[in-house]
């Protein structure tokens, strides 16, 4: 998960994801719930062309409700059929599952309008680290349970699964590099952890985030630290939680990196709440 995104990953991603295009009629492309926007990527539409793309919000049990359906509508709107998915369970990917297999169907329909024979569409899964690819795969796939024989004819040895009926998934992933044209978008993609801690400043992206949370999600600030009033600065507050979660180091005094590991796996974990670092109506 670890990667470095340098102007020569970022050419080898893309011949490696055009390549596979070529064979694919269906990308579902994956985004953070909670950063639809920094986790999509700036050249995934022209990629694809004139393919299927369904875009999934994923993780959408850590995002804000409210914010998913915002975006789910604005997304639908503008650029993909979006549905939002949480694919820890099979529930959660329903919607994912019935909108790719209407997808497939469309495309045997238009096979047998233009009287070509009809075979199952064939779906790729695309997006940042860590935002769920493989978990989406296997759940898709119900690994082990119908795998299809390896068919190096069409696919030069990749490995597809069947996903119902008329659907087929190409068992690896399509990596998709982050977009750059906004500094915020590598903070919001660590804090999130899509870039590995080892390569970011844990106690900046703490900041950060008690930053955001102070302007947007007090209430939910104000219970996690079970307070009822906030300090006036991220700093304060990181440190009043360090002392309430005994980060401390010598001299009673709070240890500022353990605080902010201790913070940020809350966030990650769901225990800050439900939170959008990115909001729909942000943009405008
Ligand atoms: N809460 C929550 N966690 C999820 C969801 N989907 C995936 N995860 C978790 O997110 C982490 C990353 O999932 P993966 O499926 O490995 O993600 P990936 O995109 O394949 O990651 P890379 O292969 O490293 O790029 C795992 O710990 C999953 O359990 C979801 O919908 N909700
Ligand atoms: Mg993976």
């Amino acid at each position: 998960m670890t990667i470095q995104w340098y102007p020569g990953h970022m050419a080898k991603a893309k011949r490696e994801i055009s390549e596979r295009l070529k064979i694919i009629d269906i990308v579902l492309e994956i985004r953070d719930s909670r950063i639809p926007r920094a986790s999509g990527n700036p050249d995934l539409a022209a990629l694809i062309g004139g393919k299927t793309r369904i875009v999934v919000l994923n993780k959408a049990d850590l995002a804000d409700p409210v914010a998913t359906e915002g975006w789910r509508a604005a997304l639908s709107r503008d650029e993909a059929l979006t549905v939002e998915a949480d694919s820890r369970s099979v529930a959660g990917l329903r919607q994912v599952r019935a909108e790719a297999s209407a997808a497939a169907a469309r495309l045997s329909e238009r096979l047998a309008a233009r009287g070509r024979r009809p075979r199952p569409a064939r779906m790729l899964v695309v997006g940042v680290p860590n935002v769920g690819k493989s978990t989406i795969i296997n759940r898709l796939a119900q690994r082990g349970a119908a795998r299809t024989a390896d068919r190096p004819g069409v696919t030069r040895g990749q490995q597809w699964v069947t996903v119902g009926k008329s659907l087929e998934l190409l068992d690896t992933p399509g990596l998709l590099w982050p977009r750059f044209d906004d500094p915020e978008v590598g903070i919001k993609l660590a804090v999130t952890s899509a870039i590995d801690d080892r390569l970011t400043d844990v106690e900046e992206l703490c900041n950060w985030l008690i930053d955001f949370l102070m302007r947007r999600y007090p209430l939910e600030l104000s219970s996690y630290c079970g307070l009822d009033s906030l300090p006036s600065t991220p700093g304060e507050l990181i440190d009043r939680i360090g002392r309430l979660r005994g980060c401390l180091q010598s001299g009673d005094r709070v240890d500022s990196r353990r605080a902010a590991e201790v913070i940020l796996r809350d966030f990650r974990d769901g225990k800050i709440g439900r939170i959008s670092l990115e909001h729909p109506g942000d943009l405008q």
